[in-house]
């Protein structure tokens, strides 16, 4: 039986469900101190002295470190110039929560409580938090070597004005992607032991090998001494992926103090300095006919950056300017973004990065074109959707060309679930009774891309590469050890990448071992993200195993007299077709493997290993179609989801278990995009406004509807697996499904529009006649 698509248990639980995994901050080696970084209080001000006494008086405090102790260091690696961001903050705060000291003490509470005692004087100055105040002409400029708050410009070649007057109808809309934080369970941790043989830097990171590299660097050590484990980590949705000044800090602490020197981030200062995403604004203008065909299409982006430019978060436009046009065939489509710094914590990569903001603006535009028009939203999709024959489908942007899909098959399969005719019907009753709640169906076709390989398409984002490396080595018992260079944080990729071998190998799923995250082991890799550990690390674990399996049937036939080309692997064991009974086991052809006076001549001790680089020829590009049922209390404005319909097309799936806890993740984290989470600052002062879990309103299961699954599947023809990405798919397909839900409850109040998140207080005010 094959394991590729079983519901295979993971391989990870069993630890991680019994406490027994291994965590950054379960480490504690002997001499183990801990560093506590002192945070700017202000969102912009000039440092005007720093007092370190009082908190170096404090016994058990070892040392306080400001930004003239690391004057011989540079800043932190991959900004843009004049705009880096430094390891401590030099003479100038620009968001609230940047580090600005730090110290290290025996134990975490006296650091902290030392930190405390750590006084800065600043001097304030004017803080800009939103794209507005940071672009307004007398803006003063966050980082005065660069002149001005905008750090980069793409424009459109054409403002598609003609095309859009054309059209019989046309359409603007200002949407609002408002920036929201990622919250994985363990916040930012790393544990630095600068030891006599070299450095070991444990740390919470989604690209382990990409922060050696770069940190043995900036150290000025080679990489043969600079050891990077990520080891069990607990989430990261993108946040993971940038580089966090305590990372650099740390290591050179533990040189100075020859004491391994651990950092482990609490929530509150997670909530204020781990990046958030998203962030952006968009005006959009659609032009449409009659019968709901969409004509042309401008899509103007904004991104706001936060204080410093993040390699990821400078790429997310890029991302959103690609998928503009969605899973529509629409003749004229002009993107263009601009970048723009504030004074907020700098915002990178959050599970989606770009793709969500895309989805949202395209299928809030077309329910907009079915509202204006009058035709049902599925039927305008359905109009308007690349027809499967189409595919390859080359899009606006040149490097954009969409692999494979079916979205009318998806769409067909969501209305099918929903029972969508059934609704409408339902809707037009309920609206005959002013005292039910208010009904509203929401549908979203969404589209993104995924699978980050093809060579360039992580360059732009922090210099990474974009092949994925595998490493199947089959030790002498014929058990079978991984090294992947795809390092996950909850993924699953040690049952994932498992099953892929299995079946590849023929040998057992319980006799592979999957190693990830520690660059001392695994050679090289890049990391876990852009959904991209089946599609490119997944691919180069089925070449690899495959190569490895070859030299193994030569092996197995030297060893049965028989032809290579006659023997078939199954349960652990070579056998010869035909011939019953006549078969090898796996472990004694591994034994062989070593023993080379029983290997045949072209073989040499040790060959059943293979490593791997593995380059995707080209993106893949998961769909589905997602529908959202809401009621609304007409009291209160307060939103429940009665149904949430979830088809999904992620081309071969390697484990349906996993892969819907991927979607049913990411569903909730676009449910609380949609309806609950948003990170505001006060517009005057730069202070976060909900900075804790309190404000922050990250639901819980509570909060969140049984999900209803269906699957499509059409194959991904840009890997070995046919499969897609689908680690993102739920955070990009929820947040439009459900705000389209919520303005078609809303509709009957001349609602055309909400901006998320859709709280009961704004819903309110519009059911008063209030403005969107
Ligand atoms: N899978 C599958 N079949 C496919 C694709 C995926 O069975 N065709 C399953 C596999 O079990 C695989 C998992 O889904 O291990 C995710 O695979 P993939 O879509 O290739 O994504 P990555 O492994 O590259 O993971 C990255 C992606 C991203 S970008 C974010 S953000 C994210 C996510 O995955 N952050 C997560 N999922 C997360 N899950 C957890 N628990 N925590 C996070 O921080």
């Amino acid at each position: 039986m094959s394991l590729v698509g079983a519901k295979v248990l993971r391989k990870e639980d069993p630890r991680l469900l019994t406490g027994t995994g291994q965590f950054v901050d379960d480490l504690s080696p002997v001499g183990c101190t801990f560093a506590s970084f002192v945070m700017s209080s202000h969102a912009h001000a000039r440092i005007t002295a720093i007092d370190v006494r009082d908190a170096l008086a404090i016994e058990g405090v070892l040392a306080v470190y400001t930004a003239a102790d690391f004057a011989d260091f540079p800043d932190l690696p991959g900004g843009l110039p004049d705009l880096e961001r430094p390891l401590l903050a030099r003479n100038i705060v620009r968001f609230v929560g940047e580090p600005v000291a730090v110290v290290v003490a025996d134990d975490r509470y006296l650091a902290a409580d030392a930190a405390q005692a750590v006084i800065i004087d600043y001097e304030p100055l004017p803080a800009m938090v939103t794209i507005a105040q940071a672009t307004a002409d007398d803006a003063m400029p966050l980082h005065s070597s660069h002149g001005s708050n905008v750090v980069t410009i793409v424009p459109m070649l054409d403002d598609l004005e003609r095309e859009l007057d054309r059209c019989d109808m046309r359409a603007n809309l200002h949407l609002v992607n408002q920036r929201c934080v990622a919250v994985p369970i363990e916040p930012v941790a790393c544990l630095a032991d600068w030891a006599p043989g070299g450095l070991t830097l444990w740390a919470t990171v989604q690209a382990p090998h990409h922060l050696r590299n770069y940190l043995a660097t900036w150290l000025d050590v080679p990489q043969s001494r600079c050891r990077v484990i990520a080891p069990d980590v607990g989430g990261g949705f993108g946040a993971k992926i940038p580089w966090y000044p305590e990372l650099f800090a740390a290591p050179i602490m533990s040189k100075w103090l020859r004491r391994p020197v651990k950092f482990a981030q609490t929530r509150s200062e997670a909530m204020l300095q781990m990046s958030p995403g998203r962030d952006q604004e968009h005006d959009l203008d659609v032009g449409f006919d009659r019968d709901g065909r969409i004509k042309a299409l401008r899509v103007v982006i904004t991104q706001n950056l936060g204080a410093y430019p993040d390699p990821t978060g400078l790429g997310l436009a890029v991302l959103t300017s690609w998928m503009a046009a969605g899973a529509y065939r629409i003749a004229d489509v002009q993107t263009s973004f601009r970048t723009v710094t504030t004074n907020t914590t700098p915002v990178a990569a959050y599970r989606g990065a770009g793709r969500p903001e895309a989805a949202y603006s395209i299928e809030r535009l077309v329910d907009l074109v079915a509202r204006r028009t009058g035709i049902d939203p599925g039927e305008v999709r359905r109009r308007n959707f690349i027809p499967p024959s189409a595919f390859p489908y080359e899009t606006h942007n040149e490097p954009v060309v969409y692999d494979s899909a079916d979205f009318p098959a998806a769409l067909a399969e969501c209305q099918r679930l929903m029972d969508y005719d059934a609704l409408r019907a339902e809707q037009a009753e309920r609206r005959k009774d002013p005292l039910k709640p208010l009904l509203g169906i929401g549908l979203s076709c969404w589209l993104e891309i995924a699978g980050f390989g093809p060579n360039g398409s992580l360059e732009g984002f922090g210099h990474l590469a974009s092949w994925e490396s595998a490493q199947v080595r089959i030790q002498p018992d014929g058990s079978v050890i991984i090294f992947a260079g795809s390092s996950p944080h909850g993924q699953g990729h040690e049952t994932t990448f498992a099953q892929i071998a299995a079946d590849e190998l023929g040998i057992s799923f319980d006799r592979i071992e999957v190693r990830t995250g520690d660059t001392a082991t695994v050679l090289q890799g890049i990391g876990t993200m852009g959904s991209r550990g089946v599609p490119t690390s997944g691919s180069a674990v089925k070449i690899a195993s495959a190569r490895v399996l070859t030299k193994a049937k030569k092996i197995a036939a030297h060893l049965l007299e028989a032809s290579e080309h006659d023997l078939e692997v199954s349960n652990d064991s070579f056998n010869v077709r035909g011939s019953p009974g006549k078969n090898v086991s796996w472990s004694s052809v591994a034994w062989s493997s070593f023993q080379p006076l029983t290997l045949p001549p072209e073989l040499q001790a040790g060959s059943l290993e293979e490593r791997l680089f593995h380059e995707s020829p080209n993106f893949s590009y998961p769909s589905g179609a997602y529908g959202c049922v809401v009621e609304i209390d007409r009291e209160t404005g307060d939103v429940s989801i009665r149904d949430m319909v979830i088809v999904d097309d992620c081309g071969t799936v390697i484990n349906p278990l996993l892969a819907e806890g991927q979607v049913h993740g990411g569903v909730a984290q676009g449910i609380a995009q949609a309806l609950y989470e948003t990170m505001l600052y006060e517009p005057t002062t730069g202070q976060p406004i909900t900075a804790n879990l309190l404000d922050y309103l990250v639901p819980s299961a509570a909060d969140l509807p049984d999900y209803v699954s269906g699957r499509i599947v059409t194959l991904c023809p840009n890997n070995p697996l046919g499969a897609k990405g689908i680690g993102e798919s739920g955070a990009v397909g929820a947040p439009p499904a459900v705000i389209n839900a919520v303005v078609d409850a809303l509709s009957e109040f001349g609602v055309e529009h909400i901006d998320m998140p859709a709280t009961p207080e704004k819903i309110w005010q519009l059911m008063q006649g209030g403005a969107a």
